[in-house]
């Protein structure tokens, strides 16, 4: 099986040769200019199916590249870096003409980016940034400012206990460990509520951005801190998560615990809606059609922009009975 892929290889490269093409590559935006949309080949390697938010992704992205044409070739790493690394390197060989992926952790990629840097493959990464000290690993960073979004969080929980001279005991869900996300909601949600140490954050603990971890996590943290106010969860899924373990422990989300997550998908905007989340910070997973639009300027042999950031908004309780019938997500 192997030695007739490799022979068909041989073969392929042979007829480059014959085209002319040997030695110059043949990736998008390269010397022999721009492809048609139906020859182009993007590979994609997606995060996981963690949340309702990663599944609008998933939806938007595929529908957005049929939508022009174009073919995608697209991988599930289940949030596992190992798995996205090995999907990159055979996206490597098969010589697509763009890389797409959002990396589950931010560091760790420097190797594997090089690889497509010497195959003379464009990276663009979607949704979550890399931390790479060489920003020419790829070509665009398009996603949301995951700081800015902790900083609404914290600015909400300011504003909602503003007249309030008892102390806030904040239980924090974070995300994925490493996450872009994750590390950047917990410093922006910091930074907010830093000035006032009537706030203080008792336990921060992983849920992996899931509604089990969400839940277990939850169920253990309120045994262990009783007391707690609020529950900052760095997504929705895991604010559902803490409404199952709230409720199971006799309590009243939304009233007794006070939640404010992050993404602003239907189910937590329907949560929101009937008051068991209290505030939520919007992210918006529809960044297929610009990740499509990035594509065609490296095929058109433009440079895209370095970073790209989404545009995003908050939702009250009446904000969010006001937007689900139209929500797309
Ligand atoms: O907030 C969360 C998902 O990377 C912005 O990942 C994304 C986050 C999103 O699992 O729900």
């Amino acid at each position: 099986m192997k030695k007739k892929f490799l022979g068909l290889a041989a073969a392929g490269a042979m007829l480059l040769t014959l085209a002319g093409c040997a030695g110059g590559g043949t990736s998008a935006g390269s010397s022999e200019g721009p492809k048609a949309a139906d020859q182009l080949v993007v590979g994609f390697s997606q995060v996981g199916s963690e949340s309702g938010w990663r599944t609008a992704n998933t939806t938007d992205i595929q529908a957005a590249f049929k939508d022009a044409g174009i073919e995608l070739k697209f991988s599930d790493a289940q949030q596992k870096q190992e798995n996205q690394i090995k999907a990159i390197r055979s996206y490597i060989q098969q010589g697509v003409d763009v890389i797409a992926f959002s990396p589950v952790v931010e560091t760790g990629w420097d190797a594997v980016l090089n690889e497509a840097k010497a195959a003379n493959i464009p990276v663009v990464l979607t949704d979550r940034a890399v931390d790479s000290a060489d920003d020419s690993l790829y070509e665009s960073f398009l996603g949301s400012d995951f700081v800015e979004e902790g900083k609404k969080a914290g600015e909400w929980v300011l504003e909602e206990y503003k007249d309030s001279t008892e102390p806030v005991k904040i239980i924090q869900l974070e995300g994925t460990t490493g996450a872009a996300p994750a590390i950047d909601r917990a410093e922006g949600f910091a930074d907010a509520i830093k000035g006032d140490d009537k706030f203080e954050v008792v336990a921060s603990q992983t849920g992996d951005f899931t509604r089990a971890g969400g839940k277990q996590v939850t169920e253990a943290l309120l045994k262990s801190n009783p007391d707690a106010n609020l529950i900052y969860a760095h997504n929705d899924d895991m604010a559902l998560g803490a409404i199952e373990a709230i409720e199971a422990a006799g309590l009243k989300p939304g009233v007794d615990i006070k939640i404010v997550s992050v993404d602003a998908v239907k189910d937590g905007m329907q949560a929101l809606a009937d008051g068991k989340i209290n505030f939520i910070v919007e992210c918006s997973p529809l960044l297929g059609k610009q990740l499509v639009d990035i594509v065609n300027q490296i095929n058109e042999g433009e440079t895209p922009e370095k970073r790209i950031i989404t545009e995003e908004t908050t939702f009250t309780k009446d904000q969010a009975a006001e937007a689900l019938p139209t929500r797309q997500y």
